[in-house]
């Protein structure tokens, strides 16, 4: 970054701002055809997107044209979700345009912030998993690595959520990607993808025996191209996102017949399976549109892959040469199969020869260890819409079985457990078996959760090769969770550092030297509390609720999910409530904080939030509780969303089971922003707290090992913990007692679970939850200390940028030439 002196850095803002503004107006006039007078913000909107995606192509295809100048290895980084969220104040950012366009704005009598807060927020994705592969794109593109995001063009991402009382309501929420700013559809590159039908059986001349899939359905992939930019605007690399067309080729059989409205029905049929984003935690049933999604994106971004390849001239076992595949969890794994058919059958290479291209050039992100997230596809479904995958998958697995047999012997229970076919009533295929059997590189998102997968996943495949299992803690851009996110704190960052920490956060580092200069602790303090009232003023407004700027935010903001334990959260507060109503204690001004949706079909999570919103509802309207405590449900999570309470918070809840959650990164952009964290020592909390030290991070409850032992041997009594605990009784008859929700009935679930069953181990965590946040409340009370400790905190977190992990991940496994 150039480093211009005061004055010459603010001459040249008002230069760019004055050809925005002649810009804008063009844009304006002969876009929008509208004069100033009557544009409308998001006239406005559209005009300031246009002026960026200008310097947007620029980029792109000077991009493009040097890759096409030195070719190299490229990664294609497989997923059916990037969760992008807003694009143009990033964009802004990294074209070094942001203060130019505020001005530029300002002086056209238009505020920049209000106009950006109109942009759609792009949620194609479910959660960590889909915002990781966006944070991955942008670094990639930051870091000038080559590379390309494959993923879905959905109608409808992830839905709206809204409420009717306490109870969470889904609404549908339309993405509008062929009028967006930001995409560029590629008709001319787009490509057929065949379904069902069946194979038949041809010999070649040589004997060799040459399948031939005649398909039932053939429809259209159409490249839609969003260009991501890295910071400083050098190179941009595409997220291009695929939706489906119906394919005339088989309209005009239709149409020959005479069946006009078959054809166009046809045509209806085709097109839903761009349509929708499956959200997770959904159970499985009826979900064959969600294998053809799978299998769609893997045979486009396929197609695609092998395209660009043909362009070298190399012959094709060089693949690996050119293109690394990286499957985002196992939902791409099909591309394991059908880079095998397109190997076997149209290029005609020998199975091993076809095997070891396919091993070389593709690697597998596990993201899960929840046995009911392990996705694994019925045989007879797998037969009927891919009979040629499903003979390939049997081919694949009768090797795998021949190198099991030779290590093991008879050992049967050994082979059967690296089996791709889960036997049973109705015979699966286990996608992580078929990702793992196809990979060179396996790998986990944190330490903890890497040797959970080789210790306790598959211990099997572990044994097997051991060689190709690996580690790569998640991380997180520093960009839109610091830089875009909280500019106060940022520009803080730029006056001590110098302004490089935000493309080498380890830099921060630097900030160490200050820990003891109060002035800057103060200053820090002081934009905490900014961002704490910015955010009292969403929640009012949004709202109507008020809450104080003073009081400890404590905030848990992700998908509502039993193992990420927002019960726990909410029956401390039950119980804070408790001791100040009932017994009255006193306690220390707080504001609890949540947010998440929960998905349609899953009754637990959607109950969670029922019991949240009912007992905020109390306590925000108990008097008694005024000035000590409030509780805040926040409606329709998404990045947007984040990026506004993130910079607010004072404690980060990061408390899932230990042994549940594989990574985290809202723990990392909270740590980054100066929450300090309580959690377990789960995913990459652990490496949280090994780079801040232990003094600086809340731990509290059982540890993986402990709650594994106690699964095994079943030992675990809930009970045991109520008759221990008089707090944890009063505060699981409050469920019960009309206190909270006048039809007693409606958390009896809830509260039978845990007396009974308790798989997340609640109860067992509860006193020392209630414990540790003793502690917290102590510690609130010395600002100074407290900030300090933010402050150490902060200094000691460069390690989970995602730049540094998608280094990791191009140097040990793509093995992408340096940048
Ligand atoms: C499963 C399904 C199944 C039904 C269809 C849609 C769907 C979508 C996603 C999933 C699995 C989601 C797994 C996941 O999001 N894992 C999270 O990955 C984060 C990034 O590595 C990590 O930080 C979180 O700890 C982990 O829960």
């Amino acid at each position: 970054m150039p480093d211009l002196p005061r004055n010459a850095e603010s001459d040249q803002i008002v230069q760019d701002a004055a050809v925005i503004q002649q810009e804008l107006a063009s844009e304006l006039k002969y876009r929008l055809a509208k004069v100033p007078e009557r544009a409308t913000e998001d006239d406005w909107l559209v005009a300031i997107c246009m002026v960026v995606r200008r310097r947007m192509v620029t980029a792109l295809l000077a991009t493009q044209q040097r890759q096409r100048a030195q070719p190299a290895k490229k990664v294609y980084y497989l997923s059916m979700e990037f969760l992008v969220g807003r694009s143009l104040v990033s964009n802004l950012l990294s074209l070094g345009m942001l203060d130019a366009a505020r001005m530029a704005m300002s002086n056209m009598g238009l505020d920049l912030e209000r106009i950006a807060d109109r942009e759609h927020d792009a949620a194609l994705g479910n959660g960590g998993l889909g915002r990781l592969a966006a944070c991955f794109v942008e670094s990639l593109s930051t870091l000038g690595l080559p590379g390309m995001g494959c993923g879905i063009k959905y109608d409808y991402g992830l839905f709206r959520q809204e409420f009717d009382g306490a109870s969470q309501v889904e609404r549908a929420d339309f993405w509008d990607g062929d009028h967006s700013p930001w995409v560029i559809e590629r008709a001319d590159e787009s490509c057929i993808v065949n379904l069902y039908g069946h194979v038949e059986e041809h010999h070649a001349l040589d004997g060799a025996y040459r399948p031939t899939w005649v398909p039932g359905a053939t429809l259209l992939g159409i490249p839609n191209d969003m260009p991501i930019i890295g910071f400083g605007g050098r190179t941009a690399n595409l997220l291009r996102l695929y939706s489906a067309r119906a394919s005339e080729v088989l309209d005009m059989g239709v149409f020959n017949a005479g069946d006009y409205v078959r054809a166009v029905q046809h045509q209806i049929s085709t097109e839903t399976i761009s349509k929708v984003l499956y959200p997770s935690d959904e159970p499985s049933q009826g979900r064959e549109l969600r294998l053809i999604q799978e299998y769609f994106l893997t045979a486009c971004a396929l197609h695609d892959i092998l395209r660009e390849f043909s362009d070298s001239g190399l012959p094709i076992e060089d693949l690996p040469k050119r293109a690394a595949i990286q499957l985002n969890d196992t939902h791409p794994t099909l591309v394991i199969a059908e880079l095998m058919r397109l190997l076997v059958d149209h290029y005609h290479l020998l199975w091993d020869v076809a095997w070891s291209v396919t091993q070389a050039t593709c690697s597998y992100t596990n993201h899960t260890l929840l046995p009911e997230a392990l996705e694994r596809w019925p045989v007879e479904l797998l037969t009927r819409v891919l009979p040629r995958h499903m003979q390939i998958i049997y081919e694949i697995n009768s090797r795998m079985l021949e190198v099991a047999r030779q290590r093991w012997g008879d050992d049967d229970a050994r082979v059967a457990a690296v089996s791709l076919i889960e036997e049973g009533p109705t015979r699966h295929v286990r996608m992580a078996h078929l990702a793992i059997v196809g990979s060179h590189s396996i790998n986990g998102v944190a330490q903890l959760h890497t040797e959970l997968i080789k210790q306790s996943l598959v211990p099997h495949f572990y044994e097997l090769m051991p060689e190709r299992f690996n580690n790569k803690t998640n991380g997180i851009t520093p960009r839109r969770w610091l830089a875009q996110a909280n500019p106060e704190l940022s520009a803080l960052f730029d006056e001590t550092l110098g302004p490089e920490w935000v493309v080498d956060l380890e830099r921060l580092r630097g900030l160490a030297r200050h820990v003891d200069d109060s002035a800057l602790v103060q200053r820090l303090a002081r934009i905490k509390r900014a961002n704490k009232e910015r955010l009292a003023r969403y929640v009012h407004g949004t709202m109507g609720l008020v809450i104080d700027p003073a009081s400890l935010y404590d905030v848990q903001i992700k998908r509502i999910h039993e193992y990420k334990r927002q019960l726990l959260h909410i029956l401390h507060v039950i119980h804070l409530y408790l001791r100040l109503v009932d017994h009255g204690h006193d306690i220390a001004p707080r504001t609890h904080l949540f947010a998440g949706k929960a998905a349609p079909g899953y009754a637990a999570a959607k109950r969670i939030i029922h019991l949240i919103r009912s007992v905020a509802r109390t306590i925000n309207s108990d008097p008694r509780c005024r000035g000590r405590l409030s509780v805040v449900f926040l409606p329709d999570y998404k990045v947007t969303l984040a990026e506004r309470i993130i910079p607010a918070a004072d404690v980060s809840e990061q408390i899932s089971t230990a042994g549940t959650e594989a990574s985290g990164t809202g723990n990392m952009k909270l740590a980054l922003n100066g929450a300090l964290t309580v959690g377990t020592l789960d995913g990459a909390n652990i490496e949280i707290r090994d780079c801040v030290g232990p003094e600086n991070f809340y731990a509290f409850g059982l540890l993986a090992e402990q709650v594994g032992a106690m699964r095994r041997d079943g030992s675990y009594r809930p009970s045991d913990c109520v008759a221990a605990s008089p707090a944890l009784r009063e505060v699981l008859a409050t469920l019960v007692d009309g206190r909270f929700e006048s039809d007693r009935g409606m958390y009896v679930p809830l509260r039978d679970e845990l007396l009974h069953r308790d798989h997340y181990f609640h109860l067992a965590d509860f006193d020392a939850y209630a414990d540790v946040h003793g502690a917290i409340a102590d510690d609130f009370k010395d600002e100074r200390t407290w900030h300090r400790k933010a402050l150490h905190c902060m200094t000691h977190l460069g390690h989970f940028s995602s730049d540094r992990t998608v280094r990791e991940y191009a140097r040990d496994i793509w093995k992408l030439a340096h940048a």
